[in-house]
């Protein structure tokens, strides 16, 4: 009989809670056949089309007459089954990846509990989740007060800490614009930082031009030295620096900028210190790791952490953390009457509508929470450590096997960026011309890992090289095997 029903055959249409639990436990074995996949090594990580096979494949029509639910179980094991499985131990492209089942299994909750975070009243539980992991963030950067938000994504979290900053800095700017502005702004971050740094300054009405580009070194780490010239220099031109970013964890090479040496020059001169650790903040939680990467943290202004990185929380959860209470409510507020009332009879502060610049915001707590309650801080701890490890491992297994592969720098993080050398070019002195080489056969490799489905690791060239992989060690699946397996699997695609 299921098998002709429609969504209008089950709840809240009809009174039908059995065939209703019929078909929700159909979705959710569904759901966890992609489990299992993901977590079978003999399985693929991907079934690769190009999109216009794919759409051959797939019935993405909406029907003007909705289908039965037996053709909405189908179609969801069909949309999984072309899915990457990101969580698959042979996942390395990303910095996300991992599918840890205890903040899956809150994601699912939180979307059958499906509310919206902007008021106590709709969310009493997850609005004292939220205080109670934010508190606990901040205390872990080194901050006894302050205040943070959730953000959908690292990019809209640098940007609060952008606004933020620039309110802090030029109070009438929320109501005069740029009149109340004293002259043209200027930001700082280095040339190896997250390109959302930049689109602040696109977004802000700064101009990217007014985004200054800091040399790094050859690890990819500001140039302190450089930075404090740089100021002085558009001082000197008349303009107004305001907001440093420093980058705790780059998304390529995954270097760590002296936070240090920036917070003494941002002092020196009156700025705001942004730390972008979206990437690199998970180590926070490492005593063995912390330090010296992000040590200093305690000093920035503001800092993103995305706890759907390290962490391994389910995707998306990222937050921004103020070192200053009251900035995000008196920098964002709007005071809409019909949701943010003041005569409400309960305590308002516990609002967080007003203080961003969405309207409805997503639970993005739920998941961490949950995580966090399975894991224990020390649970946390030991996730960044084992990470960590498995990189020295990789590099390791990468310098015994220096005929086959070219470690281009100690990782701080768990980005690990490596040629392949193929048989032609093994035993040829390593110059620009070479690396020229070496950099062409990146997206071979690639595309057949893709087509043959077993493996994923990401490559891009930067401003000093052309194309090298890079892989990360993000996921709590991943084991030594995985490592071997991710190297011979390279070995094996470019052997020729
Ligand atoms: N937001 C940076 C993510 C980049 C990456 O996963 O490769």
């Amino acid at each position: 009989r299921t098998a002709r029903m429609t969504a209008h055959d089950i709840l809240p249409y009809v009174d039908a809670m059995p065939e209703t639990r019929e078909f929700l436990l159909k979705i959710i074995d569904v759901l966890l056949d992609f489990v299992r996949t993901t977590n079978d090594r003999n399985e693929k990580v991907l079934e690769f089309h190009h999109p216009e096979d794919m759409k051959k494949l797939l019935d993405l029509d909406l029907p003007h007459r909705g289908v039965t639910l037996q053709q909405l179980v189908e179609d969801c094991a069909t949309t999984l089954k072309y899915q990457v499985k990101t969580g698959h131990p042979h996942f390395f492209n990303q910095l996300s990846t991992g599918l840890d089942l205890v903040s899956m299994a809150g994601e699912w909750l939180t979307a059958t509990a499906n509310t919206n975070m902007f008021t106590y009243e709709i969310a009493p539980v997850f609005i004292l989740m939220e205080n109670v992991v934010l508190t606990k963030m901040r205390e872990i950067i080194g901050w006894t007060s302050g205040d943070s938000i959730l953000a959908p994504g690292g990019s809209i979290s640098n940007l609060y800490a952008f606004l933020a900053a620039r309110h802090k800095m030029f109070p009438g700017y929320k109501e005069r614009g740029t009149k109340a502005l004293p002259g043209e702004l200027v930001m700082f971050t280095s040339d190896q930082s997250h390109y959302s740094i930049k689109s602040c300054a696109s977004v802000g009405g700064l101009g990217t031009d007014n985004c200054v580009m800091v040399p790094s070194d050859e690890h990819g780490r500001m140039i302190p030295r450089e930075l404090e010239r740089l100021i002085v220099e558009r001082k000197q031109k008349g303009y107004v620096p305001f907001f440093v970013n420093a980058t705790a964890g780059t998304t390529v090479l995954g270097a760590f900028d002296p936070i240090i040496e920036i917070a003494d020059i941002c002092k020196k001169y009156g700025l705001w210190l942004h730390v972008d650790a979206a990437w690199g903040g998970g180590l926070m939680l490492s005593k063995k790791y912390r330090h010296p990467r992000l040590t200093g943290i305690e000093r920035a202004d503001s800092v993103t952490w995305n706890p759907h990185k390290l962490m391994g929380a389910i995707f998306q959860c990222s937050t921004i953390h103020f070192k200053e209470d009251g900035l995000l409510i008196s920098c964002n507020q709007m005071s809409a009457e019909y949701l943010f009332m003041t005569d409400k009879q309960y305590d308002i502060s516990y609002d967080t509508g007003d203080k961003v610049i969405q309207c409805g915001r997503h639970n993005d707590i739920f998941k961490l929470w949950l995580q966090w309650r399975a894991k224990g801080t020390e649970g946390f701890e030991r996730q960044q450590d084992r990470l960590m490890d498995l990189v020295q491992y990789q590099v390791r297994r990468i310098k015994e096997q220096s005929n086959l592969f070219h470690l281009i720098m100690e990782p701080e993080c768990v980005n690990v960026s490596f040629w392949y050398i193929p048989k032609r070019l093994r035993g040829v002195p390593h110059d620009a011309s070479k690396e020229k080489e070496l950099g062409k056969i990146c997206p071979i490799i690639k595309s057949r890992m893709m087509q043959k489905g077993s493996l994923m690791v990401g490559y891009q060239p930067d401003d000093r090289r052309p194309n090298f992989f890079r892989s990360i060690i993000s996921s709590a699946a991943v084991t030594e095997k995985d490592v071997d397996f991710m190297l011979d699997e390279i070995h094996r695609l470019g052997d020729d």
